[in-house]
């Protein structure tokens, strides 16, 4: 998401950057930069030229902060506008009043309705504590109820048994009375998708639409972002037709410019709410322009990790896992959990890119997927484990290792190393502990502290002489310098 926009800025930026003042002539190269970015990114052009104009006017109007370069300065302007282009504030559909809440969910064919549909029945139900009724009213494709049918019983949401043979007006109508029996909070209405943006849809939707008024409805529409202006000019043409409430931008997963996220806003007027990124339930996320701000500039996107980690991770695991971390004590079943938490917050690059200043950094080193790669490998190796051996790696001796090997698929060497990355991990965690606990650095002679830190100077390898870590400056254990 974003990719290819956060890198030509962060190039653009370069002209800027150790100049001790901004003036026309410096920052005229900075925003022909930003604007074959943005233009290329799929931006509308006119969001495109109302955003340099206003970038131009804020940089040469500001005042010289001290201790701020006009390089930070820059970067600052270029957030706060981003973000305003995009909508400013996350505006998350009104469910608190009285009745039930109708959402609609209207969009073109294979937008993602159906899917998204689900998503929020989801998040209204965990997050928001609604009692949901999906309703599947696309009458055009039958099997889109089925699908839906499906999707509900997956998170456990009432589906409504439409007829799918009756108007969706009508379908509509007795999924109400049928709500209204069952006491519930809000329905979500799947409707059909068209090819093109097409007449007959349009009065059908704004049939039901009009059959709902009195409910004041929520009307989403599901655009496609990897359509790009297509999506832009589409969600027009539906607002204009039918009167959109929100717009949810679908597949932002797969998409890496980011044209329709920037554009809609500002085109049709109407706020982009949720964003959906990817296929699974709990792909869902509110769309808050300053954070996706922040992402864009690689400022990182901290509050959005760490409402990930609230959700996604395991409260008690955590605190187990601290209680062994300040006891100096690190085994292969915590290292485990750790690997589960951070896949539970999805792909290390999507992480990382949250981070301040880490989406540069991994634009330099590339492509993940070999480290991703050998996490999956060690965690198959510590899943032939026993119990016994993920608390004490040290009692695995040789059977213990055939074992692991062959239940692992792998070979008594990968076993190995995995064991020798282990125990250098082990050593880390140790000494990051010691200093926790106020001991400063272990192994610094006159300056460390033993509380805490639980290498054992007597321990007996049960591999005889490890290779000593080949210690290349800035890289990590994995040797391959990921980290
Ligand atoms: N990667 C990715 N795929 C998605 C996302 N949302 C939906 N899809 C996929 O896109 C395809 C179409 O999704 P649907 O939810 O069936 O789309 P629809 O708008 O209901 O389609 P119709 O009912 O035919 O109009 C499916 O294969 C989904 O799995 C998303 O956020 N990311
Ligand atoms: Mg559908």
């Amino acid at each position: 998401m974003f990719d290819t926009l956060s890198e030509k800025f962060s190039n653009a930026f370069k002209y800027i950057q150790g100049k001790s003042k901004i003036t026309e002539e410096n920052i005229e190269e900075t925003l022909k930069e930003v604007r074959t970015a943005l233009l290329e990114a799929d931006v509308n052009f006119k969001v495109v030229k109302e955003f340099v104009a206003s970038v131009k006017e804020k940089s040469l109007g500001e005042k010289v902060i001290k201790g701020v370069n006009p390089g930070e300065q820059f970067v600052k302007i270029m957030h706060d506008e981003l973000a305003k282009i995009m909508g400013d504030a996350n505006e998350e559909i009104n469910l608190d009043r009285p009745g039930i809440v109708p959402i609609l969910i209207v969009g073109l064919n294979g937008q993602g309705k159906t899917t998204f549909s689900g998503k929020l029945a989801l998040h209204l139900k965990n997050k928001k504590k609604k009692d949901v009724l999906l309703v599947p009213a696309d009458t055009f494709r039958p099997a889109a109820k089925a699908q839906l049918q499906t999707l509900a019983k997956q998170i456990d949401v009432d589906c409504f048994d439409s007829d799918l043979g009756l108007h969706p007006k009508e379908i509509v109508r007795q999924a109400l009375e049928e709500a209204s029996k069952r006491h519930k909070n809000v329905v979500i209405i799947d409707t059909a998708g068209r090819l093109h943006v097409d007449l007959e849809l349009m009065d059908q939707l704004k049939e039901v639409k009009e059959s709902l008024i009195g409910l004041n409805p929520e009307v989403l529409m599901v655009a496609d972002a990897m359509t790009g202006q297509a999506a832009v000019e589409v969600s027009k043409s539906f607002h204009d037709a039918i009167g959109v409430t929100g717009i949810v931008l679908s597949k932002m997963d797969s998409d890496a410019k980011g044209g329709a996220a920037l554009s809609i806003r500002h085109v049709t007027g109407v706020p982009i709410r949720y964003v959906s990124m990817g296929e699974k339930m709990k792909d869902l996320e509110l769309f808050h322009p300053d954070r996706l701000a922040k992402r864009i500039l690689d400022m990182g996107d901290v509050l959005s990790l760490v409402e990930k980690a609230q959700e996604n991770i395991n409260e008690n695991d955590a605190e187990s896992m601290m209680k062994n971390f300040q006891k100096g004590k690190f085994t292969v079943e915590d290292f485990l959990k750790q690997m589960d938490m951070m896949s539970n917050l999805g792909s290390m690059a999507s992480i990382l890119k949250m981070i301040p200043g880490m989406g540069g950094m991994l634009r330099e080193i590339g492509d993940l997927g070999p480290a991703e790669a050998e996490m999956k490998r060690m965690k198959i190796i510590i899943s032939s484990m026993t119990k016994a051996e993920r608390e004490n790696y040290k009692i695995i001796k040789e059977s213990r290792l055939k074992r692991i090997a062959n239940g692992s698929g792998s070979t008594e060497q990968a076993v190995k190393d995995f064991l020798s990355k282990f125990k250098q991990m082990e050593q880390m965690m140790g000494g990051m502990s010691a200093m926790m606990n106020g001991g400063g650095f272990p192994g610094m002679p006159g300056m460390g502290s033993k509380k805490g830190f639980r290498t054992d100077p007597n321990a007996v390898n049960p591999f005889g002489d490890m290779p000593k870590e080949k210690k290349k400056s800035g890289k990590g254990p994995w040797g391959k310098g990921y980290f």
